[in-house]
């Protein structure tokens, strides 16, 4: 094993995971959908799960590669929830973990919303809390969908989930 002193910094090459759509499943079900917009940003759907309905575009991210399809996603949501997804996409493999604020604990139907048309409430909502206890959400995920489909789209993340086609969530190709 090479010496960190010697050689410290994985190669920030950020083109395997820049610019593609990743679609996952967690282990307790929960269904998202990544869009690496760029190397700072990330828009996304959550599918299903506590937060289903929820849309996100142009959330500023931290992404690293770590190794050879290894990248990890960290960031801080208006709404307090701090999130950190690990993306292996040529294994098929997430991990992510996400941080809950309590009052999303109490009712995620608050945030189940196209996010960009309520940023005010979000910040409202999250400053009035309560934030304690964090509730903590560590899973593993199936990748069921990597796409290449180019930098800066805003098509990739474009209608609410409810005005999908049926199906288009599960489409695998
Ligand atoms: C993910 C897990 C959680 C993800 C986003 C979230 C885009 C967002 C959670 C929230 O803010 O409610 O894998 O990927």
């Amino acid at each position: 094993m090479a010496a960190l002193e010697e050689d410290p910094l994985p190669a920030q090459d950020l083109s395997g995971l820049v610019g593609h759509r990743v679609r996952y499943t967690y282990a307790n079900g929960w269904q998202y959908e990544m869009y690496v917009k760029n190397a700072t940003t990330i828009d996304y759907h959550a599918h299903s799960g506590r937060v289903g309905g929820r849309r996100v575009k142009d959330q500023e991210v931290d992404l690293v590669r770590l190794a050879d399809d290894v990248y990890k996603v960290s960031w801080n949501e208006p709404t307090g929830t701090c999130v950190v997804v690990n993306l292996l996409p040529g294994s098929g493999v997430v991990h992510g973990t996400i941080f809950f604020p309590r009052w999303i604990q109490q009712d995620g139907s608050r945030i189940a919303v196209f996010q960009n048309d309520h940023l005010e409430e979000m910040r409202a909502l999250r400053d009035a809390g309560p934030t304690y206890p964090i509730e903590v959400i560590p899973n593993f995920a199936r990748i069921t969908l990597v796409e290449h489909v180019g930098e800066n789209n805003e098509d990739i993340i474009s209608a609410a989930p409810a005005d999908l086609p049926p199906g288009s969530a599960d489409r695998t190709g």
